[in-house]
């Protein structure tokens, strides 16, 4: 009997062996290929319009072929294992939503939706004879599964960043479909983890295209101002593709005279530097140049300014120069439709807003924004904090999370080296000081500063110390970074407004400081007295004491306050007053302004 159990005992594990290494298989994560620079300026054809979709609460989709490696999902002609599913899972009997665009403010019975959702597009495409095809989505939040006629091209996981996969292989002449399961459940291990202030939109958020490059080609390239030497650009391109790498990359510049030629050998990277003499991009004088970069057959279009940025002491200076930034933090949310913003005319909107208020400075919170911001920043004169979502208490103990945040933080660098209106990239906010914490943060810093060493490195910290008089910077993540955020809500979580003016802050670190939160939350047209909460006058009150305030701290170079605009909040139920909007904007939802708008507008006038 013995004998026989434990018979069973071998051949059951033997069995779960199998399965297991058969799901593994099956699952096998197929990363996207390497981050495609600059898609706005190539040879592309758009997927975005109506998609059909289907919800899939229990992954019926997914799990029922979790098996049979080529059958996953719903896909019409796809060899089903069970006729019935075909028939139930059919696209085409199912409601169309428009990509790009959250799922939740398209349809109320998605509003608070947290799942997986497949979607699937058909459209006829015509190939062109040595062509390679990437497949690009500017943001699937929170992970994406994608095929394409059925054939599983890849996964990406994290919710506000761009990536790609080749598709030539898959892509047919004539009729041809992508399906994409998009599943934005929070989990733990998640960047961010299950704990946020901002609304989980879920979907395809971003737009969605094929690109067309030749069989070798220009996937990434860097052009700017070199920091130490005032007239001399330098860059590096990289190669991809399956072909050999040869010929010759030209960069021209019409408005400078450049026209450069940089020879290319097998290896994918190659580095240059020429003299040139650009006028130099501020937020007073944007300039941006016409930037034309052929190889292969392929011309790639862009507009690039050229600056410095650097710190000194507890000063910050762009172009050599001494500068306060005025700044405002904005959500990625729509002024036009309060969903997920995507598009230019959203980001017109947004940053038209904040130049409104008298801002040289954004700080686009909590996560990388879609690329239309940091163009338009570029091209109205806004220097830039962009920032990934490590956010408060993602687990700081876990080497598969540490993973995650690093590709987050090499997507948002990869995808904005061009841009000259980002100074600083962000590597958290808020979280607590561990010693875990401080590794991780630290780790991500040291990655940061190796993709590119030409941006200063912030993190948004809300772990000073008190003091008798006042608060002390000293937590030791300040002494990594190059500029300290600090988030400090006095007068709304803690203490009271008149009290502010008087706090004292003193910091450990010789570095210029930003304060990058302070505010208090305002219905619009809710009115009182300065001490009655939710009212217009309590948080114009804040603002004028926490303004007091900042202007005795020496370091100060900058602040941010929170927010712009009234942003969704799960977390912000309050019947009447929140209705699950954060209030802390200084406009409303609809964009209407509170009276602190105009104390921190009549502030940075004096500026
Ligand atoms: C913070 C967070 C921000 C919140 C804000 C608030 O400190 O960084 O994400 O939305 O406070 O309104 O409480």
């Amino acid at each position: 009997m013995k004998l026989f159990i434990l018979g069973w005992l071998v051949i059951y594990s033997v069995f779960l062996h199998v399965t297991h290494a058969e799901a593994q298989a099956q699952n096998e994560q197929r990363l996207p290929e390497p981050l495609i620079q600059n898609v706005s300026g190539r040879d592309t054809v758009s997927l975005d319009g109506q998609w059909t979709y289907i919800i899939d609460p229990y992954e019926n989709g997914y799990y029922n072929h979790r098996y049979e490696p080529h059958t996953h999902g719903y896909f019409k002609n796809a060899k089903m294992t069970s006729p019935s599913q075909l028939l139930e899972y059919n696209f085409d009997t199912a409601d169309k939503i428009t990509v790009p665009g959250d799922w939740n403010t398209q349809e109320d019975h998605l509003y608070l939706y947290e799942g997986t959702v497949w979607y699937n597009k058909n459209f006829t495409f015509k190939k062109q004879r040595d062509q390679n095809y990437l497949l690009y989505f500017g943001a699937v939040n929170y992970k994406a599964i994608v095929y394409v006629n059925g054939n599983k091209v890849g996964e990406h996981e994290g919710g506000f960043t761009s990536f790609n996969f080749d598709i030539t292989q898959h892509l047919k002449d004539g009729d041809n479909f992508v399906t994409v399961k998009v599943d934005n459940r929070r989990e733990r291990d998640q960047v961010p983890t299950v704990n946020t202030d901002w609304w989980n939109y879920g979907g395809i958020t971003r737009s969605v295209s094929i690109v067309s490059v030749p069989q070798s080609y220009l996937s990434d390239y860097r052009i700017q101002l070199s920091p130490d030497k005032g007239n001399t650009i330098k860059g590096t391109i990289v190669l991809a593709g399956p072909a050999d790498h040869k010929g010759n990359v030209a960069i021209s510049i019409p408005e400078l005279g450049v026209r450069e030629t940089v020879k290319v050998n097998k290896s994918s990277t190659t580095t240059f530097s020429f003299t040139a003499n650009p006028a130099l991009w501020s937020p007073d004088t944007p300039k941006l140049y016409d930037v034309e970069i052929s190889y292969n057959g392929e011309t790639i279009h862009d507009r690039i300014g050229f600056r410095t940025i650097e710190t000194q002491g507890e000063d910050i200076l762009l172009n050599g120069q001494s500068i306060f930034l005025k700044g405002i933090s904005i959500h990625e949310e729509s002024p036009l439709t309060s969903g997920r913003a995507w598009s230019e005319e959203d980001a017109r909107t947004l940053l038209q807003c904040a130049k409104e208020l008298g801002c040289n400075f954004v700080r686009l919170a909590h996560y990388p924004h879609n690329e239309h911001m940091l163009r338009v920043a570029d091209e109205m004169g806004l220097m830039v904090w962009s920032e990934i979502p490590v956010y408060w208490t993602v687990l700081f103990d876990n080497q598969m999370v540490y993973r995650k945040a690093e590709q987050q933080l090499a997507e948002m660098i990869h995808r904005d080296i061009n841009r000259a209106s980002v100074i600083m990239w962000s590597m958290a906010n808020e979280t607590p000081s561990t010693d875990a914490r401080l590794t991780f943060i630290s780790s991500l810093i040291k990655q940061a500063r190796q993709l590119d060493s030409t941006r200063l490195i912030t993190a948004a910290m809300d772990t000073q110390s008190s003091t008798k008089n006042g608060i002390l910077i000293d937590d030791p993540l300040a002494s990594e970074v190059d500029i300290i955020g600090v988030n400090s809500y006095c007068g709304w979580y803690v203490s009271e407004a008149s009290k502010c003016s008087g706090l004292k802050w003193e910091s450990k670190y010789q570095k210029p400081i930003i304060m990058s939160e302070l505010g208090a939350g305002a219905l619009q047209g809710l009115h009182g007295e300065s001490n009655e909460r939710w009212t217009e006058e309590f948080q114009a009150s804040v603002y004028i004491h926490n303004l007091e305030m900042v202007d005795n701290m020496s370091a100060l170079r900058g602040l941010s306050p929170w927010i712009l605009k009234d942003f969704r909040s799960p977390r912000r139920p309050l019947k009447h007053i929140q209705d699950f909007w954060n209030r802390k904007g200084l406009v409303s939802e609809k964009g209407i302004r509170k009276k602190a708008w105009y104390v921190l507008r009549d502030y940075y006038e004096t500026k």
